[in-house]
């Protein structure tokens, strides 16, 4: 591996530990910098164009949105075709789909509430909590993704704890014999509830040895560095070329301008020109004096593109 990536986080995010847990797997070099948990994230504003949720990723003028997208990458870049989700059976594909989806949300949402409002005064204090509180609950305005009530929250978690334990019963990880993709998108939102509950994980044996296992692949080679270092490694770099994959889909708004804003939550828009369309792929031009040209790549799933006149 000739070139480290960046990974814009904070500590506490779940999506953020998949990736974590990817590098550790590939007991991978990688930079952190740490970004605010609320927008304005100085650090990622001017190279994400306005994204806003967490992580995104950085190879030099190259910026990756979405931890899916980044998964892939880490896969390239570290040699790891366990990472990607082509490589993951059906079975495999159908357990990331249930924990990213409705049971992320519900993660929170079975915890009691007057639990978590103290997690968050002790993490945040009370100035810090209300800021919290106010920025989240615009997160899901304008989007598809719906936060279920608590007792169905709840469902939704022993939903995932009983279809891992079913699993997990037959083989040491998600997907065979071997970690892979799957065992760090089906962790997160456990990762992240327990987090919110400060209780110990109150599930089936086999998802409490494989929970351990997980955790203990632990972060690869993090080394801290700050908005300077990210910022120069932007400045100093021309986005990598575009590959013949990345015209070949017919898609009508290619060179034009446009926005692109994902469709479930978090939907603030990042403008740009359209200068990659895959299959699975959407990439953004985005010039300016502090950079040159910056490409922000987006995944096509749960991402909307609009013309910009
Ligand atoms: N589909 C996105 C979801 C990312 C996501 O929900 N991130 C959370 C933090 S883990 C977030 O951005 N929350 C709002 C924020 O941090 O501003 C991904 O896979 O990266």
């Amino acid at each position: 591996m000739n070139e480290t990536m960046i990974l814009h986080h904070y500590d506490n995010s779940p999506y953020a530990e998949k990736i974590r847990l990817m590098f550790g797997l590939a007991e991978a070099p990688w930079q952190s910098l740490l970004s605010p948990v609320w927008p304005p994230r100085p650090n990622l504003d001017p190279l994400a164009g306005g994204y806003r949720r967490i992580p995104v990723a950085q190879l030099g003028a190259d910026i990756f949105c979405d931890s899916s997208l980044i998964a892939t990458e880490v896969a390239a870049l570290c040699q790891r075709p366990e990472l990607y989700i082509a490589n993951a059976s059906a079975e495999a594909k159908a357990l990331i789909a249930q924990a990213e989806g409705p049971t992320f949300f519900a993660a929170v949402g079975s915890v009691p509430k007057g639990r978590l409002l103290g997690m968050m005064l002790k993490r945040f204090g009370p100035l810090g909590s209300y800021r919290f509180i106010k920025d989240r609950a615009g997160l899901l305005k304008g989007g598809s993704s719906r936060q279920a009530g608590p007792e169905q929250s709840q469902r939704l978690m022993e939903a995932l704890f009983a279809a891992l334990e079913a699993r997990l019963q037959q083989q040491q990880w998600l997907d065979g014999e071997q970690p892979s993709l799957a065992d760090f998108s089906c962790y997160h939102p456990i990762w992240l509830h327990l987090n919110c509950s400060g209780r110990p994980l109150a599930a089936g044996a086999e998802v409490q040895r494989w929970f351990e296992q997980v955790t203990a692949i632990g972060h690869g080679q993090r080394r801290e560095i700050d908005q300077a270092a990210a910022f120069a490694a932007a400045r100093q770099a021309e986005p990598r070329p575009l590959d013949e994959s990345l015209s070949s889909v017919d898609e009508p708004l290619l060179g034009q301008a446009v926005s692109i804003a994902p469709a479930d939550y978090g939907t603030e828009p990042v403008s740009g020109t359209l200068v990659g369309a895959g299959a699975e792929r959407l990439i953004l031009a985005r010039d300016s004096q502090e950079f040159g040209r910056l490409h922000v790549h987006f995944p096509r799933a749960d991402y909307q593109i609009t013309a910009l006149d």
